[in-house]
């Protein structure tokens, strides 16, 4: 008994003045800026309110529900079209000092085209901003987060390279509309995720399933269409708006199989990254060297009268290069990169040469794609510097997915882990400037629909009403903010 008690009183006492001497002070750098995210169709609802036009996110749950693991769809969603003020309020009351969200594309060009443009629609995104703006929040507007006008989508969607123009069309407008209040643009979120996903596979909207061709010609137009909002902003409002416009790509980091092996997790960056960053970031600009020789020897084995990813002209190379002025990068996870044997002649596996798997002691998530692996975030931050130079990073995503619990001490976890290895990889040299944690509000998480929650403020979307409730990780991001420092799990852990 008295053995136990002065145990428990040890614990009590010397614990936090232990803790306290080993835990480092993990401050934010003074002009490094936090925030959170969303994205339209995830949040918004109004689907069809004040006119607006279908969009292929609309299209595709109402007709292939199927496809959504609860069978949901984005048709209220976390009613954020009416509820914007709750939400600023929230991001307000946090702290944040960003605010990501998108735009609707359809609630802009009802009919899918730019002659016919919706007032209501633009205001709607005028008030967001306005409301944003006078509680001290920057808006970070991201032109396109995967939802587009379905009668694009009738037309090819983004293998169609009509594409390009018609989000030129759409980026113009944005920028006039609301250039003159937003210093943050990037125009496309995730490139790879809905060309591999939606054109090459059936996770996202269109679900075609034309793997390892469509998924090709996608990035094209999407890499063409980028360069070319890139330069509209930089000749016709660059000089009046004075903002800072990129791109958002996925990069997760890649081990080997062992120490040993440096040579694939090297190819899997190349692909997974590369594929989109290569083209824009590098200093010869163009896919990635060894994806030209796979997919070109591929294609000629399987007797493709022409390689199945395709070319893009000097002109072309160079008008792509060069178009970012910072690194939207969304990291949320970490693979092994495994190689696969190959004879002389023979075809490479997935056009790649590797397949991915995990570290089965790696902790889980909701999402089965997502382990947490904070090593791999600073790893994927100094792989992007040695291989793109010191341009500004943004971290534009990054988040943790469970079913929905207040009491979410794996995410604060998470976020800890990720945050102390962002720190150590800018002590490295890093130029990492912004960090954006995905999301603010539980929210519409495409083919997993309402089942896995990545928001720190929980949503009931079994209450009409769609009440805000805010998760312990919320309160961490508001004493983080508050203090500007990374702050103990432990201390979130009982009941305070
Ligand atoms: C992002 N991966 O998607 C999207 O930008 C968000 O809209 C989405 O809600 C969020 O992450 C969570 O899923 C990703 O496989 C999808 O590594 C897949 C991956 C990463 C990001």
């Amino acid at each position: 008994m008295r053995f136990t008690l002065s145990l428990f009183l040890l614990r009590m006492f010397i614990g936090p003045i232990l803790r306290a001497h080993c835990e480092q002070d993990w401050s934010f750098p003074k002009d490094f800026r936090i925030g959170a995210a969303s994205a339209a169709y995830q949040v918004e609802g109004g689907w069809n309110a004040s006119g607006k036009g279908e969009n292929n996110w609309d299209w595709f749950t109402h007709n292939k529900p199927w496809s959504i693991a609860d069978q949901s769809n984005g048709d209220v969603a976390c009613d954020s079209f009416h509820k914007y003020k709750e939400d600023v309020a929230i991001l307000k009351d946090i702290g944040f000092n960003f605010y990501r969200f998108s735009i609707s594309w359809s609630r802009i060009f009802p009919t899918g085209f730019s002659n016919k443009i919706s007032k209501e629609g633009i205001q709607y995104y005028h008030d967001l901003i306005d409301e944003l703006r006078s509680n001290g929040i920057e808006p970070f507007v991201t032109i396109y987060h995967w939802d587009h006008p379905q009668i694009l989508e009738q037309m090819g969607g983004w293998v169609n390279e009509l594409m390009v123009d018609s989000f030129t069309d759409f980026s113009r407008l944005v920028f006039q509309e609301f250039g003159p209040k937003v210093k943050y643009f990037a125009t496309i979120n995730e490139p790879s995720s809905f060309c591999s996903g939606g054109y090459g596979g059936t996770l996202k909207a269109p679900a075609w399933n034309l793997t390892l061709n469509a998924e090709y010609m996608c990035m094209h137009n999407v890499l063409k269409a980028h360069a070319k909002a890139y330069h509209m902003y930089d000749q016709e409002f660059r000089s009046t708006q004075n903002g800072k416009i990129g791109i958002v790509l996925p990069c997760q980091y890649y081990f080997g199989q062992d120490n040993n092996d440096t040579v694939t997790p090297d190819i899997a960056f190349q692909y997974d990254c590369g594929w989109m960053a290569h083209p824009i970031f590098s200093k010869v600009g163009d896919y990635p060297k060894i994806m030209r020789k796979r997919i070109d020897e591929n294609s000629r084995i399987q007797g493709w009268p022409r390689s199945r990813l395709p070319t893009f002209t000097q002109k072309e190379v160079e008008y792509i290069r060069g178009t970012a002025d910072y690194f939207g990068l969304n990291h949320y996870t970490s693979y092994i990169a495994v190689p696969v044997k190959r004879e002389t002649g023979k075809v490479w596996e997935n056009d790649r040469g590797y397949y991915q798997t995990v570290d089965p002691k790696w902790p889980v998530s909701a999402s089965s794609w997502l382990k947490v692996v904070p090593e791999g975030f600073g790893n994927i931050l100094r792989r992007i510097t040695k291989e793109y130079g010191k341009l500004p990073i943004y971290v534009t995503e990054n988040g943790y997915a469970d079913h929905g619990s207040l009491n979410d001490i794996e995410r604060i976890k998470y976020y800890y882990g990720y945050l102390k290895e962002m720190l150590v990889a800018i002590n490295d040299g890093c130029n990492v400037k912004v960090y954006i944690a995905w999301s603010i509000i539980d929210n519409f998480e495409w083919q997993d629909g309402y089942k896995n929650r990545f928001g720190i403020v929980h949503v009931d979307f079994n209450d009409p009403g769609r009440k805000r409730t805010y998760k312990k990780s919320a309160k961490w991001y508001k004493d983080l903010l508050k203090s500007r420092k990374l702050l103990p799990v432990h201390n979130y852990t009982n009941n305070n």
